[in-house]
């Protein structure tokens, strides 16, 4: 028995299994579908759902993840946005600082705003550690945190920039092309990226065929993120 999500994310990088989260954006998918939805998402075998976006409406995220919760026994956990974000409906939350910015808003300004909620929740909190690489569009984590992406030819960066994080405490690390990416995080920067880290990987962001998602398993992904993919074609199989 895993005691935590963190745990289970763990074992499985230890043991080379692969995980799959599919991202939910609650101001893109309907409450109404979520029966729908979650049966499809099981069929994939998912091992998690992550709900987040960057431009969800206030309290939106709180009615979205109880409902999604009825639907289904898989684990949700926070991918959120910004800390208005936050429901005690969901089993965990990545709790994520924008490494490769240099915002303090995504450094620690939310994170502390997100404090008189926490200190009261029951959601198991995961220190994560949030990269933007080059996905060749601009995307909204870029808009929003008003931060440069490291170029996917920035090996270097990328590698100290993770290995920054897992020094300062971080127990996963998260390259992100970012939503709807036209690429995704290419194979010698997850590669290099993985060799350096003794932590578990997410790569996200652009992942659109089974060949990609396997290209990122193999060049060191623990856990792969889908989300346009899944909503642009939700009977979509990997
Ligand atoms: C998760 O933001 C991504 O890391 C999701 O990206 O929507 O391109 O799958 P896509």
């Amino acid at each position: 028995m895993n005691k935590t999500i963190l745990e289970f994310i763990q074992k499985a990088s230890i043991k080379g299994e692969k995980l799959l989260a599919i991202l939910l954006d609650p101001d893109k998918t309907s409450i109404e579908k979520l029966a729908e939805i979650t049966s499809k998402i099981e069929k994939l075998k998912a091992n998690f759902i992550f709900v987040g976006g960057s431009f969800v409406e206030n309290d939106v995220t709180d009615l979205f993840v109880e409902t999604l919760k009825k639907h289904t026994k898989l684990p949700v956990i926070l991918f959120p946005g910004d800390f208005s974000q936050l429901t005690n409906h969901a089993d965990a939350l990545l709790f994520l600082s924008l490494l490769s910015g240099r915002n303090p808003e995504y450094l620690i300004e939310q994170q502390i705003k997100s404090v008189p909620f926490l200190k009261n929740s029951t959601l198991e909190i995961i220190p994560t550690g949030y990269i933007l690489i080059d996905g060749g569009t601009k995307s909204s984590v870029l808009k929003v945190s008003d931060t440069k992406p490291i170029s996917q030819e920035n090996v270097e960066l990328a590698v100290a920039t993770a290995i920054a994080g897992m020094y300062k405490g971080k127990q996963l690390i998260y390259l992100e092309a970012g939503s709807g990416a036209k690429v995704p995080v290419n194979s010698r920067l997850i590669s290099a990226v993985k060799k350096h880290i003794a932590i578990p990987l997410i790569v996200g962001g652009g992942i659109k065929t089974k060949e990609q998602l396997n290209k990122a398993y193999k060049n060191g992904a623990d856990l792969v993120v889908v989300g346009t993919a899944f909503e642009n074609n939700n009977t979509f199989k990997f």
